[in-house]
């Protein structure tokens, strides 16, 4: 797939695997605010498990949860959605993909009838002619695929980049659209708008594969461009170069990607793009064209569709559809009637621990919620107000430092398992070193503890085993995995799903003929802009967004181990228009203080002319003084949960007092 090429990260990888602070051994706490110790596996299994009965006999089933991740293997997020469902029979299980592209899953599968990232292979990117981005900076989130892109370019394509930021994606591209933060939605309905106006609006198209463009067309009348224009700092003769760019091309796609999702209202944000791609006829007519989100961890597709997000079941099967517990009852052996209902969002059930009605005992693998999730010090203190943490990682996390009990596991070059790109191929990661001794994987963590909860014999430990059930328990369903298995992908296949079976070729492409909605059209849906729920003021004057570093991975808590990458970007940092830091009295290199109603941090000034004067970008891969979530609202989409992490009024002041240092990354923190 990357035809040998790596990101700066996956060329740094290794450096992690025998690092000194790897854990080796189970660490449990005797008491809160104690010390953490070595403990037997025993010893630490058995806490967990006599903290789960615990809880579950004062609050009920569901006073145990698991938090997730999209970095773990299809196995292993597929044997931590049963576990939970069937181990504890609790309905509290969500994972970090609610945070990551959630808007763009929600307006995809009410657009088109089912999410798969790409529709359509990365091989497709260089047959557009036109490709627009928006916020998306894969030059420095997917190195790999940027050959994709060149390739386009060099055949003549034209890209346009849509970000507050002139980034490394925006210098390649032919035109940059640089609007505030969060103004998307208008920006698309503008456009969107200037396309009916100048009738580039593919009438066929319309007429004979999408619905519900009529209350579309009459809700767009309002965006005048002019005052879009006013809106969002894009010019109308720019708005009106990139559809024009768009329609006149042959083939053309739209991409987003976490800049146009991580908003109160990204579920509409995603959906006013693709009603643009709808309306010009891009998705479905063959390739080079269409709409899709560029998916962002290295399991962050697989990682999605098997059963970790509280309403769904493995292969993108539903917990509240009556034939979907069937199916998926049958293959796990149990009676549907055992199976819990859907259980909350990420971070409402982050919101709620501890409390009445809440998770007492949380699971956390694979994520590092302290550091990535919204309004930090919130969640810090709901982590805190549980009776047990229970954290599965490889090094002492922030969110691991504040754990009851850590379970030290494998990391990917350890174990088996497959992991789904963002274009819905499965990949098949092999093995290549023994893991330390003292280590065991998470399938073998699950094992033990389902085992010491009675069911152990429902939980195998072999990835192959694992994937085997979850092919059968995918069959049929939407991520439909039954034809793929470890023999086709070893043996060099390229298989995308779905693949209902052995002898299926698999399915780069959808929607060519049809979508996958009850009457075969994609639908369009009027959406609105919502206000925001803080506008900047005069405490709060300028626009805070957040992303990412090409050197940093994350919440860090592997990037900032690795002596490579340190020396890359050994520091957070905040990028500022220098007209805004002269304004401020801040000189580049020097610290500024970034305050919100939620809390400061303290970084370090990067003064950049891309950015806009009114905004400032900080990415989010550090701790300590400079956690950038602590800043960070927890307003939330209604629909796909999706917390605001792209945009919030922030005030902004040089760092002067003694206080203001910087505090040290610690890494170590290791117990002796
Ligand atoms: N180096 C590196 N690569 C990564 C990751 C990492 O942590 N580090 N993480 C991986 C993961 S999980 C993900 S999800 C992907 C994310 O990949 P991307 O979505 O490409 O990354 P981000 O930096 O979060 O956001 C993209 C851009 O959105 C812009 N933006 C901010 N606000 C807005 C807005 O309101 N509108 C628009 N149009 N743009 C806006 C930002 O300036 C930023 O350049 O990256 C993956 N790859
Ligand atoms: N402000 C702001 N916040 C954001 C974002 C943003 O753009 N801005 N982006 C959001 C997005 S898109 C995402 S995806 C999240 C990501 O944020 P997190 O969910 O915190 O992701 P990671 O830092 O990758 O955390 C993974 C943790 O699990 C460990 N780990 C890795 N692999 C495994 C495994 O196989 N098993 C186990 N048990 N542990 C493992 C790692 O060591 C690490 O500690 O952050 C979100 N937070
Ligand atoms: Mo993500």
């Amino acid at each position: 797939m990357n035809r040998g090429g790596l990101c700066i990260k996956g060329v740094t990888a290794a450096e992690l695997l025998d690092h000194p602070e790897r854990l080796t051994a189970p660490l449990v706490r005797d008491r809160r605010g104690g010390p953490l110790r070595v403990a037997s596996w025993d010893e630490a299994l058995d806490r967990v498990a006599a903290g789960i009965r615990d809880a579950q006999a004062r609050y009920g089933a569901d006073a145990v949860g698991a938090f997730g991740g999209g970095g773990l293997t299809n196995e292993k997020a597929y044997q931590l959605g049963k576990f939970v469902r069937v181990a504890l029979g609790s309905s509290q299980i969500d994972y970090n993909g609610r945070f990551c592209m959630s808007s763009a899953v929600a307006a995809g599968t009410r657009a088109f009838g089912m999410d798969r990232g790409l529709p359509f292979p990365f091989e497709d990117i260089p047959l557009a002619e036109v490709v627009m981005l928006v916020g998306s900076n894969p030059a420095d989130t997917m190195p790999p695929a940027m050959r994709f892109f060149a390739e386009g370019r060099e055949r003549g394509a034209r890209h346009i980049v849509v970000d507050p930021r002139r980034t490394a994606t925006a210098e390649l591209a032919q035109l940059h659209l640089q609007p505030v933060p969060n103004t998307d939605l208008s920006l698309a309905g503008g456009m969107l708008h200037i396309a009916i106006r100048d009738g580039l609006v593919d009438e066929a198209y319309v007429a004979s594969r999408t619905s519900g463009f009529g209350d579309v067309r009459r809700t767009v009348r309002a965006y005048w461009p002019d005052r879009v224009e006013r809106t969002t700092g894009v010019s109308v003769a720019e708005m009106t170069e990139a559809v024009h760019a768009l329609a006149g091309a042959r083939s053309a796609m739209i991409l987003t990607a976490r800049g146009a999702e991580q908003h109160a209202d990204g579920t509409d944000t995603v959906q006013a793009w693709i009603n643009l791609a709808l309306a010009l006829g891009l998705p479905g007519r063959g390739p080079g064209s269409g709409w899709g989100t560029i998916t962002g961890q290295g399991n962050g597709q697989g990682g999605r569709e098997h059963g970790q997000k509280a309403d769904q079941l493995p292969g993108y099967r539903r917990l509240a559809d009556p034939a979907d517990r069937a199916h998926v009852a049958a293959v796990w052996g149990i009676d549907p009637d055992e199976l819990p209902g859907p259980g909350v969002s990420a971070y409402e059930m982050l919101d709620r621990l501890g409390t009445e009605g809440g998770v007492r005992v949380l699971l956390l693998a694979a994520s590092n919620p302290v550091v990535s999730a919204p309004n930090a010090r919130h969640v810090v203190e709901r982590l805190d107000a549980l009776d047990l943490l229970v954290v599965t990682d490889f090094f002492l996390s922030e969110s691991a430092e504040r754990a009851d009990v850590v379970l030290p596991t494998t990391q990917w070059a350890e174990e088996d398992g497959t992991l789904t790109n963002p274009e819905g191929r499965v990949l098949l990661r092999r093995k290549a070193v023994d893991p330390p001794p003292g280590v065991r994987t998470d399938l073998e963590i699950l094992h033990a503890l389902a085992d010491r909860l009675g069911r152990g014999e429902l939980f195998p430990t072999d990835p192959a085993d694992v994937y085997a059930e979850l092919r059968r328990a995918s069959a049929g369903g939407t991520a439909d995995y039954a034809g793929i298995s470890y023999e086709r992908l070893a043996a060099g296949e390229q298989l995308f799903w779905p693949c209902p079976d052995e002898s299926h070729p698999g399915t780069p492409r959808m929607f060519l003929d049809t979508f996958p909605t009850p009457d075969g059209r994609a639908r369009f849906v009027a959406v609105r802009p919502r206000a925001a729920a803080d506008r900047p003021d005069e405490e709060y004057p300028y626009l805070l967004t957040t992303g990412r570093s090409r050197s940093h991975y994350q919440s860090g808590n592997q990037t900032r181990r690795s002596p490579t990458l340190q020396a890359a970007v050994p520091e957070a940092y905040a990028e500022l228009h220098p007209e805004l830091a002269g304004a401020l009295g801040v000189a580049d290199g020097e610290l500024v203080r970034l305050r919100t109603p939620r809390g400061s941090a303290v970084l370090r000034a990067r003064c950049t002319p891309g950015i806009r004067r009114d905004t400032v970008f900080v990415p989010f891969h550090w701790a300590g003084e400079s956690r950038v979530n602590v800043l960070v609202s927890d307003a939330l989409d209604p629909i796909s949960r999706m917390p605001e992490f792209k945009t919030c009024p922030v005030a902004v002041e040089p760092a002067t007092t003694s206080d203001d240092r910087l505090e040290q990354q610690s890494t170590a923190n290791l117990p002796a």
